[in-house]
């Protein structure tokens, strides 16, 4: 039996623009999910919402629409810690796309070799109330210390509000760490103001790789185009662009499809990419952000 979508949830934008900005040959789409389809990939009982369903075919299409070579594809919660459908389209796209699981503290060697032979790169730590009850740090350190040795990550989605309480703790972790959404900043504050400045320093201190991803999630200008151009969310491009511009090597994008738990608008994928240049304004910074940074990270060692 299939669930109800949440009431008021935004269904993934339907026939995407074609992006103004060419991507350079091999970017990769550092952070999208799939959602189900649940049919297929019923979702988690503790789950905090009902999306529609997203699955692997529609992923790649947009891929191949967008001009994207390659996929990162994150656990998404509404699936826990089920990663079944997210390792089934890692699978299914033969060595371009990696895998952020979720898992639990309790997880066996022989299930992380699985995942890590499938493609599985990371875990997530989310501690987003809204969407999971956090699992207590012992736990998460717990798993930390056993996906350490495969050489995977650690992907943290966090509020900015929490960064004090949490940093102490994400310095402790032994393995790289990624933020999400460059931590999520009040973007109605300074880029120069204390909140986002500890997050620099933060990112600064334990060489953090950062998602300059979600303008969408973070705007409260929303995506009204400016002169008639494609420059939506402007808001967010000064705190992209510092980004790119103090951590160009560390710095990774992603479109974030199907786009979870929007509920005022739904971007258009298209203008997604549009904002790309907005925040790294150089051909290099381009290229390290959509394709050098996240094929070290990803595939290393191998050729574009
Ligand atoms: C995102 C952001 C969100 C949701 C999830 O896994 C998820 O459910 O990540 C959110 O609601 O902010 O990265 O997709």
């Amino acid at each position: 039996m299939s669930s109800l979508k949440t009431a008021g949830w935004l269904d993934w934008y339907q026939n995407p623009s074609r992006p103004t900005f060419r991507l350079p040959p091999g970017t990769v789409d550092a952070h999208c999910h799939v959602f189900g389809p649940q049919a297929e990939f019923p979702f988690a009982p503790e789950r905090k919402y009902t999306p529609c369903d997203g699955g692997k075919d529609e992923l790649f299409a947009l891929r191949d629409h967008l001009g994207v070579a390659r996929n990162v594809i994150v656990q998404a919660t509404c699936h826990g810690a089920d990663n079944t459908a997210m390792v089934d389209a890692v699978r299914a796209a033969s060595g371009r796309a990696r895998g952020i699981a979720t898992v639990r503290p309790d997880i066996g060697e022989h299930e992380l070799l699985e995942l890590d032979a499938a493609g599985v790169r990371g875990v997530r730590f989310n501690f987003v109330r809204r969407l999971v009850d956090t699992s207590p740090k012992e736990d998460l350190s717990t798993i930390a210390k056993k996906v350490a040795p495969l050489g995977w990550h650690v992907v943290l989605y966090f509020e900015s509000a929490d960064l004090p309480e949490l940093e102490g703790f994400f310095g402790s972790l032994p393995t790289p760490l990624v933020v999400d959404h460059m931590g999520r900043p009040d973007v109605t504050q300074p880029v120069g103001g204390p909140q986002f400045i500890r997050f620099l320093r933060f990112v600064d201190a334990n060489d953090v790789w950062v998602k300059v991803s979600c303008p969408e999630r973070l705007s409260v200008t929303g995506p009204a185009a400016l002169n008639g151009e494609r420059h939506a969310y402007t808001d967010v491009v000064p705190f992209g662009r510092r980004v790119v511009a103090e951590f160009p090597d560390r710095v990774l994008w992603g479109t974030d499809w199907p786009h979870p738990n929007l509920t005022d608008h739904m971007p258009d994928d298209g203008l997604l990419v549009d904002h790309v240049p907005q925040v790294a304004v150089t051909a290099e910074q381009q290229r390290k952000l959509l394709v050098d940074n996240p094929m070290s990270l990803y595939w290393p060692g191998e050729d574009v």
